[in-house]
């Protein structure tokens, strides 16, 4: 096709890309930025903070420069842009991968080295930015990597939240505490405050019936005004000159300071609006356990929706005026999750409202250019609204939203087959306005439900997933619009995630292969296919883990003052703490390897296969379960690593404030990680995908994209257990049968009676597995653990035979081109958005 070959023509030309080596103009480039923006002379002592700093700004002129090119470029083409709405980038540190993807790091790495330092010292300067929980907010940020560098016109739109992810640590109990995160108090050198993009975004107050040209029209009163103030983040790509964009918005009040009330006494009253509108971009997701959390998060998600929108319609009306139906050809959507779906009434009320379009053109133009991904199928994350909620926050659109349902209910009712009673029973399951279940008295606005009426397509993140999406969560709409829904299966960006975070298996890569190109074009790693079982190349891909296992058991040293032997298996399972994914079943795993070990004599101790298993993840502040669960990890690992029967051959830590700059430490590291989330219930994963490339053996369940990954390593090399997602239905009508394997009751017996301690605060965790009636162990961690201990059995024995497991390993590496998001970006290009590459002249 055409875009294919668009591609395929920008990556020849991109590969002529010579990395910058101009060496020679490095030291005075950063000392001028040591004299003009850290403000010391180049004969101070200057820190790791200073010649960051001075990096950082020296890198960012390189990126404005080809920022301005590129956008100058895309608008004088007038290319179609894709916006992707999100309320979460996860987008990490930013200086290596920018120094890397503009080809600079051989430039500047010599000149800190003539000052006495290292890319690694000055990269850890730098604080993570965590605007995301976990996947969805870092599948984002790997999107937008692999849109610049894809050459793909599009930008990022969320939130410049003010306190990022919370930082998670451990009290001296082993607990997780949590801890703001203050990541903007440096300053941040990677955006661009643009003072003159500011949009006014209202809440609250009333609608009022009026009459304008002789129409009835319904006008918004609202209480409340702030305005949104942009800042851009540019995105390089690698080996071109494209550089994206991540567009965040601030919240600024209308009025600064209110003098009147500071001349009168009243201080609190004075900066009142202020804080106001501060509070809206305060902190990523708050706890909407409260009305009053519920209504900020609503804030939140219209505020960023609404200043998006505004800026994209400003934009096309400059070039195009009021050629309105153009607008699709011209700018997409992708909502990612419902966070942003609030988006499908505020494009109504820009069209109808503010540029007085008729409803049906409005709606033929909205529906053309809004698309819906699907991340979950936790009930609890498909959002719903009360209706009195976004009456009162937002009461047009509430109208709006009403408005849509008429339309869709009423259309429904003339197309749908069967007899009148059971249209009225199809008609309740799919308004998108629907009673609350759990109490009849509240009426809720379905998110999702609204998404899939208002988008041209809607996808799931992997295949199994968006089968489910299409035959379980949105079965009706799927009967009605087949050919809307279709599969995107994730993926992450081949730089950060191999090239950058892992250079010295890069280099043996590119040295096998003869060439780089694999970093752009990662299907390429399946050229190491033919390598998995030479001996001599096995020992260097070895030898390349055992030096990235010793930099992980360095910093543990550090963190926790132990030794640890890198000939031991190094067991990893880091992703947010949920019952779903089953750390708990790893730990209990952990457990009884350990009850195992304590009954060997010291030669069959010597015989068995020792491991360090490391578990890390944030829990959300107001899951009690997921705490206990870190709790749990904390004193397994506090008993077992003091044991000195048994710590030589088994450990357990739990590392905390598990983020995007420690996954690139550990990534690289594993041998074994965990991925035994429930059949059915992960709808991809992307830190398999992560895994996968840096040669790391995956045990884990038939679901979300380990399957596909199984399918692209070869079956055979996967530990794959546990019961199928087609199955977990008929299980949990089961429950109350289910006879346990006497191992669990075992270790259950040994959590109870207080093995590690705080047996009051486990009992909980406890009961929510083993007392087997229906509604308990949701998540079948009774029903998969003598088969998760069979897998963990395998393990061990194929770890026996290092030339297998390292065959394996190499395998996974081979088999890991199709979760490069660029393929991922350029599928939803292609089929989704219908937008081509336009490279700008280099
Ligand atoms: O839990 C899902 C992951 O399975 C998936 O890989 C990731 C990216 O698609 O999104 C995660 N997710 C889902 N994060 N938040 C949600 C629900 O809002």
């Amino acid at each position: 096709s055409v875009i294919v070959q668009n591609i395929a023509e920008a990556e020849r030309v991109g590969k002529k890309g010579k990395p910058v080596k101009d060496t020679a103009s490095a030291l005075p480039e950063l000392m001028s930025k040591v004299r003009s923006v850290v403000g010391k002379s180049a004969t101070s002592d200057l820190t790791a903070r200073d010649l960051y700093n001075a990096l950082a700004y020296s890198t960012r002129d390189g990126l404005i420069e080809r920022f301005n090119k590129t956008h100058e470029h895309w608008a004088a083409k007038d290319s179609k842009f894709v916006y992707y709405l999100s309320a979460e980038f996860l987008m990490g540190r930013t200086l290596t991968n920018a120094v890397y993807n503009l080809g600079m790091e051989g430039k500047y790495a010599e000149a800190l080295r003539s000052l006495g330092y290292d890319m690694e010292t000055i990269q850890e300067q730098e604080r993570d930015a965590s605007l995301g929980n976990g996947g969805l907010g870092r599948l984002a940020a790997c999107f937008l990597d692999s849109m610049a560098n894809i050459d793909l016109p599009g930008w990022g739109y969320g939130i410049r939240y003010k306190y990022g992810m919370f930082k998670q640590a451990l009290d001296k109990g082993g607990y997780q505490k949590e801890l703001p995160d203050i990541w903007l108090t440096d300053g941040n050198p990677w955006e661009v405050k643009r003072s003159e993009i500011k949009y006014e975004v209202c809440f609250g107050g009333r609608t009022e019936k009026k009459t304008v040209n002789g129409k009835e029209v319904s006008v918004w009163e609202p209480n409340q005004r702030v305005y949104a103030q942009a800042y851009d983040n540019p995105i390089p790509g690698f080996q071109t000159p494209t550089v994206g964009n991540l567009r965040l918005w601030d919240a600024l009040p209308v009025t600064e300071f209110d003098l009147a009330a500071f001349n009168a006494g009243d201080y609190d009253k004075s900066m009142l609006e202020k804080e106001k509108a501060e509070c809206i971009v305060a902190v990523l997701y708050p706890n909407d356990a409260t009305p009053e959390g519920k209504e900020l998060r609503l804030k939140q998600q219209y505020f960023f929706v609404a200043a998006s929108m505004q800026d994209v319609l400003t934009r096309f009306k400059a070039k195009h005026g009021s050629k309105w139906d153009l607008l699709p050809t011209k700018a997409v959507f992708q909502m990612n999750d419902t966070h942003p779906t609030i988006a499908v009434a505020e494009a109504m009320r820009l069209l109808v409202d503010v540029e007085g379009l008729p409803w049906e053109q409005a709606w033929s133009i909205s529906s053309k250019m809004l698309n819906y991904t699907n991340h979950t199928v936790m009930p609890e994350a498909l959002e719903k609204w009360p209706v009195k909620v976004m009456a009162k926050m937002l009461p047009r659109h509430m109208e709006i939203i009403e408005i849509i349902n008429e339309g869709w209910i009423q259309w429904l009712q003339s197309n749908l087959p069967g007899t009148a009673a059971e249209k009225a029973a199809k008609v309740a399951a799919m308004s998108i306005v629907h009673e609350n279940q759990w109490n009849k008295d509240e009426l809720l606005v379905n998110m999702a439900y609204l998404a899939v009426v208002g988008s041209a397509h809607v996808n799931g993140v992997a295949a199994i997933h968006s089968d489910i999406v299409k035959n379980e969560i949105f079965n009706d709409f799927y009967k009605i619009f087949p050919n809307k829904f279709q599969n995107k299966t994730n993926g992450v960006t081949p730089r950060r995630w191999l090239a950058w975070c892992n250079p010295e298996l890069a280099t043996l890569i590119t040295k096998t292969l003869g060439s780089d190109a694999w970093i752009n074009n990662a299907e390429l790693l399946s050229g190491l296919r033919k390598f998995a079982s030479d001996k001599n190349f096995q020992s260097q891909w070895r030898a390349v883990k055992q030096q990235r296992k010793a930099k992980l058991a360095a910093m543990i040293k550090s963190q926790t003052g132990d030794d640890i032997d890198i000939n031991n298996m190094f067991d990893i399972q880091v992703k947010r703490i949920h019952e779903y994914k089953r750390q708990y079943m790893n730990v209990l795993g952990i457990i009884w390897r350990y009850k195992q070990l304590k009954k060997m004599t010291p030669a069959e101790r010597k015989a068995s296969v020792p491991r360090v298993c490391m578990i890390g993840g944030k829990a959300a502040s107001a899951y009690d379960m997921a705490k206990r669960i870190i709790r749990l990890v904390t004193a397994v690992g506090a008993k077992i690593n003091n044991d000195p029967d048994t710590k030589d051959y088994l450990r357990l830590y739990f590392l905390p404030d598990y983020n995007v700059s420690l996954a690139e430490a550990l990534i690289p590291a594993a041998e074994l990680s965990q991925h035994i989330s429930t059949g059915g219930t992960e709808a991809s994963g992307t830190s398999n995908m992560k895994f996968q490339m840096n040669g790391c053996l995956i045990i884990g369940t038939w679901d979300g994209a380990n399957i596909e990954i199984a399918e692209e390593t070869g079956v055979e090399n996967v530990f794959v257990f546990g019961v199928r997602a087609e199955e977990i239905n008929q299980l949990r009508k089961e429950r109350a049968n289910y006879k346990t394997d006497p191992r669990f009751n075992e270790i259950m017996n040994d959590i109870a009676g207080g093995m590690f301690g705080d047996k009051e605060y486990f009992k909980p965790l406890v009961d929510s597995i083993s007392n087997m009636k229906v509604g308990n162990d949701w998540f079948l961690v009774a029903n998969d653990f003598a088969a998760y201990l069979d897998a963990q059995e395998e393990v061990d024995k194929v770890y026996k035979d290092p030339e297998e497991w390292t065959r394996r390993s190499i395998m996974y590496t081979a088999g890991s081109g199709k979760f490069s998001s660029d393929r991922t970006i350029r599928e939803y290009a292609e089929d989704i958005w219908d937008i081509k590459p336009e490279r700008p002249l280099a």
